[in-house]
């Protein structure tokens, strides 16, 4: 008998390791264990944390949770109060995210402690850059879960929803409460009311967990799609015409939360091409959202073909701006001061603006970091940038201070990324791409969590094995945290520095190839194209080194810093070195704080990212016993064709460079395996 029960449980267990596609991310939880839950309001948000409570509960059974809508002074925004069995919160979306709280500590194991959960960022938005045709500009996981082209692409199906709700649902758990729902390089078709209907059934499906919907939209559109002669925003009639258009979606979606814009950035119109200023079009549209509590986010990415250093443009144009916003107005910056590279310093624009709102925007879709081939956990780099030092108001005024209220009193606080999701079964084409998400949310809500506990929980709540009664607290045993979570989360911690390291170490960036910014390139130089948008105006090499020069010989984009950080980053000898060739151009025998030249040093580094990724190829198949077959083969085959990128960067990088530096790649390390010629005739084309 004893046997039989052995075989059966052996059974249950690999049917339970057997296969699973990843499309129920960190939801896998459901259990039978009987819960009461005493509430006495009741709305579909509040009928979403019973249901959750019901089919997730771990904690004793028949045990009584008291869901308290009622206000109390310490809770801010959706925040909430939580005690072992007891919820309060000034709204229902509060009770909510109290929810999944209490669900996610249970199944982590996370001690459950009274406390006062407020977030740090009162919008937390994904911007998808998904086209009205479907296709999605950087994603890499299929089509868009939005929109498509052809007969039924404005039909609302059974199957749209439920993906939909399912999507609402994987964002409420990590507190995410908002989503633009099409591209920066947003199409005026956008506004038209067919558009609007789509939008309207989307946000019937997310409103009840608590997610507004939000539009990009295009300068122009007066012009384009209105039927007027300018769209110039000082215009009476562009003014009319837009206060109609906001009045117009207000009367669709009574709860839509506004307009995200990209104007005068990468050949899209907006008020300078009418002689206006950034704040003249943001304030237009910001008084056609005044009566409805709508906002206007305004994006910073600006930089033009000009002989400046591209990485100061944003902040020359903004600064002079900064005052002049209306308040429901938020400025858009990009993390770093150039665009989503591996590594970059922080923009200086972060606690410089300080008085307007000021909403960081990351990346999640891996534009720059490998698309949803590489293993990369981005939290670490959020971390990073988060918990830069500004000095703007003495120090402590990190990134994460100066834009989530806690130094300027902003009206709104809001934070923003760039999301990888798309039609593929997995969401994201990689099962640790849906790592990124999960990383977004959770800082969005709080930007003071560890990059190691937001790896621990994701890791926990995607892998574990529950019991097969499906009704226990899931057991981490001790074999499954030795050999599963701890290797894997190292993995996680480490995968964003292996990348940079084998892409661009150092301060290096944007040497990619051609415009799919997924191999190296720093050859990439096409007659005719703008400087800025090629390698060598990013790389500089030359015979007498490498790197660009932002120091006060330079570009002197460090003046755009504030004291003591400008003179730190100004000089090599204190710059951290993680920056160095970001903001120094030095010389091949350059001395590092090891010892080495700047040349060894470099094949080093791209060398041990090889390494790395190659370590993570053995840990990953000892961790065969831990995973479903399906996610476990899926993942080791996208890290082999991680190691040969890996291997293909280091080449390409050290056999070009190597042109310029004329010393030898240092003979303890493995050799190059391509030939440059050949790399450069293929030109590193995706596919
Ligand atoms: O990094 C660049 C991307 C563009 C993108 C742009 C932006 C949406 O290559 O694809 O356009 O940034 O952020 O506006």
């Amino acid at each position: 008998m004893k046997r039989l029960i052995g075989v059966f449980m052996a059974v249950c267990f690999s049917i339970a390791l057997f296969a699973e596609n990843g499309h129920n991310l960190w939801l896998r939880n459901k259990s039978n264990n009987p819960v009461n839950i005493v509430s006495k309001k009741s709305s579909a948000t509040l009928a979403i944390a019973k249901e959750e409570l019901q089919q997730g509960w771990l904690g004793e059974a028949n045990s009584t949770v008291t869901l308290l809508v009622k206000q109390d002074k310490t809770i801010k925004g959706d925040g909430f109060k939580l005690t072992t069995n007891n919820i309060q919160a000034n709204t229902d979306l509060g009770i909510l995210n109290g929810v999944y709280e209490l669900l996610r500590r249970q199944q982590t194991g996370e001690a459950i402690q009274d406390a006062v959960i407020n977030p740090s960022y009162e919008l937390r938005l994904l911007n998808h850059w998904d086209n009205l045709d479907g296709s999605i500009e950087r994603g890499y996981a299929g089509l868009s879960i939005f929109w498509r082209k052809g007969d039924d692409a404005f039909k609302v199906t059974e199957t749209d929803k439920q993906l939909w709700k399912e999507y609402a649902r994987a964002n409420a758990s990590i507190g995410i409460n908002g989503s633009v729902l099409n591209n920066v390089n947003a199409s005026p078709d956008m506004l038209k009311k067919e558009t609007l209907e789509r939008v309207k059934a989307i946000a019937e499906i997310l409103r009840p967990y608590g997610i507004k919907t939000y539009l990009s939209i295009k300068f122009s559109s007066p012009a384009m799609i209105g039927g007027l002669k300018t769209s110039d925003p000082l215009d009476p009639e562009v003014i009319t015409w837009w206060k109609n258009k906001v009045k117009e979606i207000y009367s669709i979606i009574p709860d839509f939360g506004g307009f995200l814009v990209k104007a005068n950035s990468e050949g899209q119109p907006g008020p300078q091409d009418f002689g206006r200023t950034h704040a003249d079009g943001a304030n237009m549209l910001a008084d056609a959202f005044k009566p409805f509590g709508g906002i206007v986010m305004w994006r910073a990415f600006v930089y033009s073909p000009s002989t400046e250093d591209r990485a100061k443009q944003a902040y020359n144009e903004f600064m002079p701006l900064d005052g002049q916003f209306r308040d429901n107005v938020i400025i858009q910056v990009k993390n770093g001061p150039v665009d989503f590279q591996p590594r970059e310093p922080f923009s200086p624009l972060f606690g410089a603006m300080k008085k307007t709102s000021v909403m960081p925007e990351l990346q999640i879709t891996q534009e720059y970091l490998g698309h949803s081939t590489h293993l990369v956990f981005l939290s670490t780099m959020w971390e990073e940038f988060l918990k830069s030092e500004t000095y703007q108001e003495g120090s402590g005024s990190t990134v994460a201070r100066c834009t989530d209220g806690s130094i300027f009193p902003q009206k709104h606080t809001a934070i923003a990324g760039v999301s990888n999701i798309g039609l593929d079964t997995n969401w994201c084409g990689h099962h640790f791409a849906q790592s990124n998400w999960y990383a977004f949310g959770r800082l969005a809500w709080n930007d003071q969590l560890t990059s190691k506990q937001i790896a621990d929980e994701w890791i926990k709540l995607t892998f574990n094995q529950t019991s097969s009664d499906n009704s226990k607290q899931p057991l981490f045993s001790p074999d499954w945290i030795v050999n599963f979570l701890n290797p894997v989360e190292e993995i996680m911690l480490e995968s964003r520095e292996a990348a940079v390291n084998y892409m661009m170490p150092l301060g290096l960036h944007h040497i990619f190839a051609g415009d799919h910014h997924y191999g190296p390139g720093p050859w990439y130089a096409p007659k005719g194209l703008r400087s800025d948008w090629t390698p060598p105006y990013y790389h500089k090499a030359d015979s007498d080194g490498l790197g660009f020069d932002r120091s006060p010989t330079g570009s002197n984009a460090v003046s755009q810093y504030h004291e003591p950080l400008s003179s730190q980053l100004a000089d090599p000898k204190t710059c951290p070195e993680i920056y160095l060739l970001w903001f120094h151009h030095l010389s091949w025998d350059y001395k590092m704080q090891n010892g080495k030249t700047l040349w060894d040093e470099i094949c080093y580094r791209y060398d041990t990212g090889v390494q790395q990724v190659r370590d993570y190829q053995k840990e990953w198949d000892k961790a065969e016993p831990y995973v479903d077959s399906q996610r476990f083969g899926e993942v080791q085959s996208k890290l082999r064709e991680q190691c040969k990128n890996a291997q293909i960067w280091k080449d390409a990088c050290l056999l070009y460079f190597q042109q310029f530096s004329k010393r030898p790649i240092p003979y303890d390390i493995e050799r190059p395996v391509n030939v440059l010629d050949e790399l450069i005739k293929k030109d590193m084309k995706r596919h």
